[in-house]
């Protein structure tokens, strides 16, 4: 839309968290003049946060890399696409060539899952290459997740999200959407739709070591001891059972596993978890009573109940409260979206999902979703091994920062004898790159939130073209990932990478064609093919995943169906509606039903029984999130970081007494692995004998080109989180919960 004088209005789904908000962007030009939420955005209605504001800082930031960096007699300096090839080339063929191909790790980070090319062309290039040796951020975050769905749905991203628009009462147990705006749950305003939901006369019960500014407007904040959901959660199970509350009503038939339920769940007590979980027990027989008894109720668990020594069951037992309630899969329960880019699901049952499919024979880890923990990276490179990696491939991450005893992890990644990063930042980890591949900046590419809209609370469909061009020197990330397949693949820097999209979009729609029960059955490939809209890359994979999903048009035999021309008239999106009832034709287990106790899980009961018997740490640490923090990579957009110190040590007035410290004094912690000081920051938000320290801080590190986060440069908390802390079911890392010495510095 352009306006008499010149300026223009343009749409787009901010890319930078999962909460998917459109933004309306005024330009005149290239130049942009204005960013704010749109009102008109079907899902966000004009919701944005300061984040989303600054994207166009982000965008111009003279820092964000243009050209790729290659390094010279020891120094990173621009280089040219071809040269940077190359060099990948010389620097990964030989290692593979001599060492095998687990020689070169990977590591994909966070913001792979918000672009498109990370999601539809990674696939060809980890192929490509071959490795064993996956590592990514799931694994310090919710690959728990995957593994308690995997078992009980039988699919690792069948997950099902709190219809928060509907319910009548949200226990929410170790997440902050006031802060994180919402995770493996999207969306856009979560604290306007909490204040909604309580305005409608439901109820709102947070359970968090810390009084966060979501428990704040909560109806009841309940302290829980960090690690303490797991149990805790058994124990609402333990009384749903005695209490007779357990009844999964219309789910009935669907559902195997009730009777081993019942009994693993007999000895936690709500009396015998209370010491440990310090929840008393009359709280946790109301808890359990008013879940059941709401018309509709819905627990939801995100960071505090995922990186934690009991992640895998307290995900698990999130989604068993769910069901035994009877409001699973109902409106105002825990729901399955249905998003646009899936096909539909017709009937129940399939192969199920497994893991702990190879083993590393590094580190003895074991795989998980064709992936080992990535607090067994650092281990993988120090080995002495054969298939010990001596290269690494990162991609959109800063593993010296955001992962589990950085110190270690860093010193590793210093060590190894070649190192990529596909990134637009030569962030604290790029420092030790021999080449750093930047793909275009956030505004030149369009944008589908594939991933997010399978985790939505509301079935919604919106895509954004690049706003401005791209340059003409830069690459696309799809274009980046699939010279990198082409490259390890042996087929040389000079081989065309749109003539491998153009392979894979076609063998993408044979697939398409050749699906059991496909509509399209005996279409010519050809005709699909030049009925695609978008260019090359990317959008023509998503208008084919759109035209072949659950409200796609199939190449016009459902005219009125969905396909990316539609989409692109449509830019505040589609609304789809709301969540519907999935069950049983999305469970892909071999019983066709919900598993209720897979055996894995179960095993794990007796783990957290031991542990009850266990003393705790007189003090952990646990994490802390900013709204205008972002991991470890916003705090370059000066006006993200204004207004202070936020790398802070929180602690309560009574350990603050017990441990000698005072606020704006600086104290030293010190973990298993890490020492580092941070000021002290005195607040009775905290439970006692739980200290509290945001992630993704630590810019004073040489090498790095991040000028406005170097004048503000907090501190590297991960210093502390301690690589041999993990879950054991899944391999996730243990962020919260840290134990950990405290001393006046
Ligand atoms: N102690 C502690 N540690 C934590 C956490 C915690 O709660 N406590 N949280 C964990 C969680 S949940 C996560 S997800 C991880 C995140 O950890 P990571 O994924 O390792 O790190 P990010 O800070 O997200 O780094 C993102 C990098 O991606 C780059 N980038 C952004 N967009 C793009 C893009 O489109 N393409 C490419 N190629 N690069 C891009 C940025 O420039 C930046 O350098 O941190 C984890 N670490
Ligand atoms: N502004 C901002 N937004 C973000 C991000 C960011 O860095 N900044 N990161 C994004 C990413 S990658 C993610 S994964 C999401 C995370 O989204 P959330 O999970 O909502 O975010 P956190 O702030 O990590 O919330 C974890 C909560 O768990 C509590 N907690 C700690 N230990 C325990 C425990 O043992 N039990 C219980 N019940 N609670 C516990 C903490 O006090 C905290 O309030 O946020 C996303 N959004
Ligand atoms: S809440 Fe997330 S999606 Fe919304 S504007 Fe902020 S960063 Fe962007
Ligand atoms: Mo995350």
């Amino acid at each position: 839309m352009t306006s008499p004088d010149n300026t223009k209005v343009a749409y787009k789904t901010c890319p930078l968290c999962e909460a998917t908000c459109g933004l309306e962007i005024t330009l005149d030009g290239e130049k942009i003049l204005k960013v704010r939420g749109d009102k008109d955005d079907v899902f966000s209605k004009g919701y944005f946060c300061p984040k989303g504001g600054s994207i166009d800082l982000l965008h111009n930031d003279p820092d964000r890399l243009r050209t790729p960096l290659l390094r010279k007699n020891g120094k990173l300096e621009p280089a040219t696409w071809q040269e940077a090839f190359e060099a990948v080339e010389k620097g990964l063929l030989p290692l593979m060539e001599a060492h095998g191909r687990d020689a070169v790790g990977v590591y994909l980070g966070n913001p792979n899952s918000h672009t498109l090319a990370g999601n539809m062309f990674m696939r060809p290039m980890l192929k490509a290459l071959g490795s064993r040796n996956i590592f990514t951020a799931s694994t310090v975050d919710q690959i728990v997740k995957h593994v308690s769905c995997g078992l009980m749905f039988g699919g690792p991203v069948t997950v099902p999200v709190p219809d928060i628009e509907r319910t009548n009462y949200l226990l929410i147990l170790g997440a902050n959407p006031f802060e994180s705006n919402g995770s493996v749950c999207t969306a856009p305003g979560f604290p306007e739709r909490l204040r909604q939901l309580k305005k409608r006369g439901a109820k709102l019960v947070v359970a968090d070591p810390k009084r966060t500014r979501t428990a704040e407007i909560a109806d009841e904040h309940i302290f829980i001891r960090p690690g303490g959901d797991a149990p805790w959660l058994m124990a609402i199970v333990n009384v749903l059972f005695a209490e007779g509350l357990a009844d999964p009503k219309h789910l009935a038939e669907h559902i195997n596993g009730l009777d081993e339920l019942r009994t693993l769940a007999e000895p936690f007590t709500p009396e015998h978890v209370a010491d440990w979980c310090g929840i008393d027990a009359a709280t946790t027989r109301r808890i359990a009573a008013e879940l059941a008894g709401a018309p509709s109720s819905a627990v939801y668990g995100r960071m505090g109940t995922s990186t934690q020594l009991f992640g895998s069951a307290a995900t698990w037992l999130v989604d068993v409260v769910n069901i035994l309630t009877g409001h699973f899969d109902r409106p105002g329960g825990n729901m399955f979206p249905a998003p646009a880019h899936l096909p539909p699901k017709p009937k129940a049952g399939g192969k199920g999902w497994s893991m702990y499919r190879w083993n590393s024979p590094l580190t003895g880890a074991r795989e998980v979703l064709g992936e080992f923990p990535i607090a067994s990276l650092a281990a993988s490179i120090e080995s002495d091994a054969p298939g010990a990696v001596k290269a690494l491939i990162t991609c959109a991450g800063n593993p010296s920062l955001t992962c589990p005893n950085s110190s270690r992890l860093d010193k590793a990644i210093a060590s190894l004898d070649f190192l990529v990063c596909i990134d637009f930042y030569l962030n604290e980890t790029a420092r030790h790159a021999d080449v750093v591949l930047p793909p275009t900046g956030p505004l030149s590419t369009s944008h589908y939130d594939i991933v997010f809209y399978s985790f939505a609370v509301h079935n919604i469909a919106n895509y954004s073209p690049p706003l401005l061009p791209k340059p003409a020197d830069e690459m696309d990330k799809w274009e980046v990932l699939l010279k990198m397949a082409l490259i390890l693949g042996g087929q040389g820097t000079g081989a065309d990478h749109f003539a491998l999209e153009e392979m894979l979009i076609r063998g993408a729609v044979d697939q398409a064609i050749a699906a059991k029960g496909s509509p399209l059955a005996g279409k010519s490939a050809d005709e699909l093919l030049a009925q695609l809209s978008g260019n090359p890359g990317q959008d023509r994979l998503l208008d084919l995943m759109l035209r072949t999903g659950a409200y796609g048009d199939w190449f016009g035999l459902n005219p009125d169906g969905l396909n990316l021309d539609k989409l692109k008239a449509a830019p505040h999106g589609i609304d789809l509606g709301h969540l519907r009832p999935m069950v049983p034709q999305v469970l892909r287990t071999p019983s066709a039903k919900i598993e209720l106790a897979p055996e894995q899980l179960a095993a794990d009961a007796g783990r957290m029984l031991e542990h009850l018997d266990k003393a705790h740490p007189p003090t952990v640490l646990i994490g802390r999130r900013h709204l205008r923090s972002n991991n470890s990579w916003m705090h370059n957009i000066e006006p993200l970081i204004k207004g202070g110190d936020r790398c802070t040590l929180q602690v309560h007035p009574a350990d603050a007494e017990r441990l000698g410290l005072s606020g704006g004094g600086k104290a030293r912690i010190s973990s298993r692995v890490g020492s580092i000081q941070l000021p002290v920051e005195i607040s009775d938000t905290l439970m006692p004998g739980v200290v509290s320290a945001p992630h993704g801080w630590g810019h004073d590190l040489d090498g790095a080109k991040l000028s406005v986060a170097a004048t503000n440069p907090g501190v590297n908390t991960n210093v502390l989180t301690d690589d041999e802390l993990l879950d054991t079911v899944s391999g996730n890392c243990v962020l919260n919960g840290i134990p950990v010495e405290i001393r006046p510095a």
